[in-house]
């Protein structure tokens, strides 16, 4: 396995199939995975086994009973579980465009970088997928937050808490990160010495499902 595609997801049971479909098409020519880590309380777990059964790449559930750590946990589970060491982690709502694969792999596989982060905010990446003018301005002033307490770790990085990124998880000691929810990137790229690259992306509209970020979490 070259990489393992990493999936929290919380009630997104009719994003599932086209998640699955996207990914498999865009990472035709990689030898990939997807592992869903799953916190749902409705039918996301069985359609994510419905979904694997007719799969053309692995499909694989990690289901949760006890969410421990939320969101972040959830990501940390998937990496401990995950078959290849270069784990891709998204969103289970498809505003991290599956099509974007390729390009943080063709970029992590030049060599030089531990993490490569798709950002909403550099280049020609754009935040439209944030739903309305207060979530724009809690990601942005977060943000801004953020980069102001971790000048070093954070140095070059333009989208610290986006869900979107690629890392080897040699780098990654498990045991002493403490995700609580959202953000597990930042939680990483303030603990850990890595070397970062990023490329532009174009955060989309949710797919289906509801949101669970919350003006809490920002
Ligand atoms: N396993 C797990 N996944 C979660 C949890 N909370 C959210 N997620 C998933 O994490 C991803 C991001 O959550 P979203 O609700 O899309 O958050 P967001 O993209 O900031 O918000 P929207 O723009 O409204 O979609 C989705 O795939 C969710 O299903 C959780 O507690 N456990
Ligand atoms: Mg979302």
């Amino acid at each position: 396995m070259d990489l393992s595609i990493v999936v929290p997801t919380y009630n997104e049971a009719p994003n599932i199939a086209e998640l699955v479909t996207r990914v498999a098409s865009a990472t035709s020519g990689i030898r990939a995975e997807v592992v869903f880590v799953d916190d749902s309380t409705d039918g996301t777990a069985d359609e994510i086994r419905r979904v694997a059964a007719e799969a053309v790449i692995p499909v694989r559930l990690i289901h949760r009973d006890i969410p421990t750590g939320g969101l972040g946990g959830a990501v940390m589970v998937g990496f401990d579980a995950a078959a290849s060491d270069i784990c891709i982690v998204m969103d289970g709502d498809l505003q991290h465009p599956p099509e974007d694969i390729p390009r943080l792999w063709r970029r992590y596989v030049v060599g030089d970088v531990d993490v490569v982060v798709a950002s909403r905010y550099s280049g020609e990446g754009t935040n439209g997928g944030l739903a309305g003018a207060s979530r724009i301005a809690v990601s942005k002033s977060a943000t801004l937050l953020t980069k102001a307490m971790f000048p070093g770790r954070l140095k070059g990085v333009t989208d610290p808490m986006t869900g979107f990124f690629l890392i080897d998880r040699r780098l990654l000691d498990l045991s002493t990160l403490k995700p609580r929810g959202f953000k597990i990137l930042l939680e990483i790229l303030a603990r850990t010495n890595l070397r970062v690259a990023e490329v532009p992306f174009d955060f989309a509209d949710r797919n289906a499902g509801e949101s669970k970020a919350s003006f809490r979490q920002g």
